[in-house]
């Protein structure tokens, strides 16, 4: 399993670059769909698409109203060929909500979530995330401590509940909760999950959810979750249905993503130390860092899936009707055209601004973006002000990517807190 294409030939259409669920050398993965052109025939699983892999097609075509989120529109699913035995189905089809729904419905679905995370909202719920923080850093020491070579793994005890109880405040779901949604939600996303299993828990998931939307319902708290039930005047209030799609997208979305950023950038400094130092220095942003690690080593590789509602032609190639396509945020993060011939080097003194794509772009960009800034912002400077001698535990190449085909995840980031 360590070659992460194996290029076919597809007679009539050219080459087809089979993506491996279990890649582990995602910059060869990377390399490769690059170098398959702007939009890339793939085969995920089985399952064939385009993906675009270039920033400037894909600021196109993300604003382009002919591709929609609706799985009714994919051929392949009209014709029974794609069905829930495929282990990627759960990315696609996940419910009505303002990440599967286009047009004034979208708006509809999403303007309440929008609201919630204003520039002012966040800065209300900053000091709630500072004294997350506070308290999981407590709790990395304490591990430390109790283990026998004083090797901790940054991930359980850091990057991963972080984002879980800042998601779990905004939306309202409860502590006791959160190491079942962080457990099921692994294995959601692991291409090693029986797609019997991964669906036995979608349908588990569907129900915890359900049963918080009603319990909401009958009384509401202050949270998101408690303002997507209520109606408001002139307004059509949303669904149990919208509002259960919304909860999942969220809880979804803002932890699984947001893990990824916190280790990425915390393992791009530990590799670099050169940059960490002028950071620690105060010469350059925690921003930057974060911008930088958005861009190199994005926390989504491949965001699936949008589909033609008619022939759409880009360039010299025709995206057909009814085709599916992906947007491969990584290889837009790599695109050489957009940052420079440097694209594939992690580099915070880069001369340009960064101006990267990982929270997409159009109607559908990144709702917790602001959020996950913050929380970026907050995490990195408080943990090397804690532990500036912070180090990894095992060489660079030990460290191994969790099997998940579409997320850039950590299976473990073991480090040692004083060096
Ligand atoms: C996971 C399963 C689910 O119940 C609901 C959703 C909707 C939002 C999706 C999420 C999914 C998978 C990860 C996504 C997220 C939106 C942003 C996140 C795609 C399908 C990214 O990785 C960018």
């Amino acid at each position: 399993m360590n070659c992460p294409y194996t290029a076919r030939e597809d007679a009539s259409n050219g080459p087809v670059l089979v993506v491996d669920p279990l890649v582990q050398d995602l910059d060869g993965e990377t390399a490769r769909l690059r170098d398959a052109g702007p939009l890339a025939r793939i085969e995920l699983l089985g399952v064939p698409a385009l993906t675009v892999t270039r920033h400037s097609l894909a600021r196109q075509l993300l604003v382009d109203p002919r591709l929609v989120k609706d799985i009714d529109v994919w051929g392949l699913w009209q014709r029974g060929e794609v069905t829930h035995d495929w282990p990627l189905i759960g990315m696609i089809d996940a419910g009505r909500s303002m990440f599967t729904v286009d047009g004034a419905e979208h708006r509809r679905l999403r303007t309440k979530t929008s609201q919630a995370l204003t520039p002012r909202r966040l800065e209300e719920i900053r000091p709630a995330i500072e004294k997350f923080t506070e308290e999981l850093l407590d709790a990395l020491a304490e591990h430390a401590e109790r283990s026998e070579d004083g090797v901790v793994d940054l991930k359980t005890v850091f990057a991963q509940p972080l984002p879980m109880r800042v998601v779990g405040m905004l939306m309202g779901v409860g502590e006791a909760e959160h190491p079942m949604l962080m457990r099921r939600y692994e294995a959601f996303f692991s291409m090693l999950t029986p797609q019997e299993e991964r669906l036995a828990l979608l349908a588990e998931l569907d129900v915890f959810y359900t049963d918080l939307v009603r319990e909401k319902t009958a009384r509401p708290t202050d949270d998101l979750t408690s303002a997507l039930i209520l109606a408001e005047e002139g307004g059509e209030p949303l669904t149990e249905e919208e509002v259960v799609g919304n909860l999942k997208a969220m809880v979804a979305a803002g932890h699984e993503t947001t893990i990824g950023l916190i280790l990425n950038a915390v393992r791009a400094l530990l590799t670099h130390p050169d940059q960490l130092r002028k950071v620690l220095d105060g010469e350059i942003p925690w921003e930057t860092v974060i911008e930088e690690t958005l861009r190199w080593d994005t926390p989504t590789t491949h965001l699936l899936m949008r589909f033609a509602t008619e022939d759409i032609q880009v360039g010299d190639d025709v995206i057909p009707k009814g085709e599916g396509v992906v947007i491969s945020y990584r290889a837009i993060g790599r695109d050489t055209g957009q940052h420079g011939a440097d694209a594939d080097a992690f580099d915070i003194t880069r001369p340009t601004p960064i101006r990267h794509m990982s929270f997409g772009h159009g109607p559908h960009i990144c709702p917790g973006a602001g959020l996950s800034r913050v929380e970026a912002g907050i995490a990195l400077p408080a943990l090397f002000e804690r532990f500036p001698a912070l180090r990894a535990a095992v060489p660079d190449e030990e460290i191994s990517k969790l099997p998940v085909m579409t997320q850039n995840d950590l299976a473990a980031f073991p480090v040692l807190l004083h060096g």
